[in-house]
């Protein structure tokens, strides 16, 4: 039998259903091998096992996106961890050498937001200048190293959304239709009845009718709309993951499976456009003003926006940072970003984003953190009591690719207490301490001094372990940022520092007698200022602090620098006292 199915360039050929089932089979097969990768490289928390799937440099700027916000209520901290990550991307691809962009901001239309605005009496453009401030106050006070903060209301957004739309009907995709459904406003979309239950009232003698998935309530919608053609994307979307499987299109593979399953059952056309009537704060639809453009067409083209798409002539886009790098988004919107956008982006015939990374939720009492049940932590609150870098570190340092984790600031609390006051900014404070002296260490070893000194074997090879350890820590830590692990990679560094700690207790400098001492002070100073420079992606502030103190000076701070004697120039001053901690005691 044969059926018809559409490829990536639209040229319709016909297939055979035992084509379709053996593509089918071999789909599955090669999903199995990269979940058994991964829970082999997981278990042994070991990068190297996986292959890098961060392209090598290129001749554009590495480019990473958040989502972007709603603007219904203030953001918490489920907001910056997405923040965080997309920022120690971006930070680490400039550490690499290679320039980029992170793109972070607000989603401003909406019946959601034109609800929530109504509600309070404000008008919505204040409601959303007043709203949208808040989060990029908190970009700011975290230290996201954001190149645009967009905002759905910009101007050159409109272009953009319109230049997409455009090109979606000139290539046959949209169409108009009637359309009837289960619409959730919260969550700005239709469901269907599989995935509704419905709750009788005995007070009221009302039925009222919620989401499976989000608990949301719905309503019913009956209108006119456009519609884009979704489901002609089954086969090319089926087609595009089952090319980028190992390579980590989505990633991790838990969510890539639920996806190719989703869209394995089959797609409906998609309505994306709500009449003007029941809702103005919108892009109008180019040509028909009757309709607005659905949000999420709207808030998906963000990305391109800022990459130029609206302004940029077909050939200058090409030369644009276009495509996105990575796309951070939380579990609860991978739909959008996993079979819509790569759906419209293939029907524009415009390159794909690399890689979608999904992380899971953070949890507060066991339940979701989200701003329309009220239950959340202010992320403001927690950096004023532990710092910032702090609770960035918190954040990075729990993996929550793969699985929701309950946040807690008193962890916050233990954490910056127990690795980043004890073993980070202790090793520091130590090297730094006002009776030795590194600007000596450095000249006795550009003198000549040995580096073991007079010490047993045993240390000497402990020692040299270290060194080489720290020598490998930039590939190390590389591995698992190209894995999209920055735990992993804080795991790597603290392993290296817990080693520097114990060398220190071992090789108590205090009691030496001072002419012994600058073979050792040395050795602690590299440490100190190997660990710092690879951990500025993740703590910029302590890192920096750390560099500061060191007397290193901010042109060797770079990659190159991250080896042993790759710098003999710092140290001036190191061991004044009253130079400040790494970490603010601030409790
Ligand atoms: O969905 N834990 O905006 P939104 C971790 N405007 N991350 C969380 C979280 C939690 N508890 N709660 C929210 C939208 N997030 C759309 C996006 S993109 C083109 C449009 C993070 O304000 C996470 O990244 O509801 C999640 O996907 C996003 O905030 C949802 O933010």
């Amino acid at each position: 039998m044969l059926v018809w199915s559409h490829c990536s360039r639209r040229i319709i050929r016909p297939v055979r259903t035992s084509e379709v089932a053996a593509a089918l089979l071999l789909r599955r097969k090669r999903l199995q091998a990269c979940e058994s990768r991964r829970y082999k490289s997981h278990a042994t928390n070991d990068a190297k096992t996986e292959q890098n799937v961060i392209a090598e440099k290129e001749d554009k700027p590495f480019y990473v996106t958040t989502p972007i916000f709603y603007v219904n209520a203030a953001p918490h901290m489920g907001h910056l961890y997405s923040m965080v990550l997309a920022d120690t991307f971006r930070r680490w691809q400039q550490f690499m050498g290679r320039d980029a962009f992170l793109l972070t901001g607000t989603d401003e239309h909406g019946m959601k937001v034109q609800q929530a605005a109504n509600k309070i009496e404000k008008p919505v453009k204040q409601f959303c200048d007043e709203t949208s401030q808040l989060f990029k106050n908190l970009a700011a006070e975290a230290h996201i190293s954001n190149d645009r903060f967009i905002r759905t209301t910009d101007e050159d957004h409109r272009e953009a959304v319109h230049k997409l739309w455009n090109t979606l009907v000139e290539k046959g995709y949209i169409y108009k239709g009637k359309h009837e459904g289960w619409y959730s406003v919260s969550d700005e979309t239709f469901y269907p009845e599989s995935q509704l239950n419905r709750d009788f009232d005995q007070s009221s003698g009302v039925t009222k009718v919620y989401s499976n998935e989000t608990g949301k309530e719905v309503e019913w919608a009956s209108e006119e709309n456009y519609f884009f053609a979704l489901s002609r994307m089954r086969e090319p979307l089926l087609e595009l993951f089952n090319s980028r499987l190992e390579d980590k299109f989505v990633y991790p593979y838990s969510q890539f499976k639920t996806i190719i399953d989703s869209v394995e059952n089959g797609l409906s056309d998609l309505s994306i456009s709500r009449p003007s009537s029941r809702f103005t704060w919108g892009i109008p639809v180019p040509g028909d003003e009757s309709q607005t453009i659905y949000v999420w067409v709207d808030a998906l083209t963000n990305y391109l926006t800022s990459a130029g798409y609206g302004k940029l002539t077909g050939s200058e886009f090409e030369k644009s940072m276009w495509p996105v790098d990575i796309h951070v988004v939380g579990k609860d919107i991978t739909r959008f970003h996993c079979i819509y956008w790569p759906a419209f982006l293939l029907a524009a015939e415009l390159p794909l984003p690399k890689h979608i990374v999904v992380h899971s939720h953070w949890l507060m009492n066991g339940a979701k953190m989200s701003k329309s049940s009220g239950n959340i932590v202010d992320p403001h609150a927690v950096m004023v009591i532990a710092g910032v870098d702090s609770v960035r570190y918190y954040l990075l340092r729990h993996n929550i690719l793969e699985g929701d984790g309950d946040f807690d600031t008193e962890r916050v609390l233990e954490r910056r207490q127990a690795d980043l006051v004890f073993k980070y900014s202790n090793l520091v404070s130590r090297t730094c301490s006002k009776s030795f002296s590194i600007e000596l260490a450095l000249s006795h070893h550009l003198k000549g001094y040995p580096i073991p000194g007079t010490r047993p074997d045993k240390f000497l090879a402990f020692q040299s372990e270290m060194i080489t350890e720290a020598n490998s820590l930039v590939d190390n830590v590389a591995r698992h940022m190209n894995n999209f692990n920055p735990t992993g990679s804080l795991s790597e560094i603290w392993d290296v520092l817990k080693k520097a700690n114990q060398y220190v207790d071992y090789a108590t400098p205090w009691n030496t007698e001072s002419s012994n001492i600058s073979p050792t002070i040395f050795v602690m100073a590299e440490m100190c200022r190997i660990i710092s420079i690879v951990l500025q992606p993740f703590v910029p502030t302590y890192a920096s602090k750390a560099l500061d103190k060191l007397s290193v000076s901010p042109e060797r701070r770079s990659i190159e620098y991250a080896k042993f004697e790759a710098d003999m120039t710092y140290g001036k001053g190191a061991n004044l006292p009253n130079r400040g901690h790494v970490v603010d005691y601030r409790l």
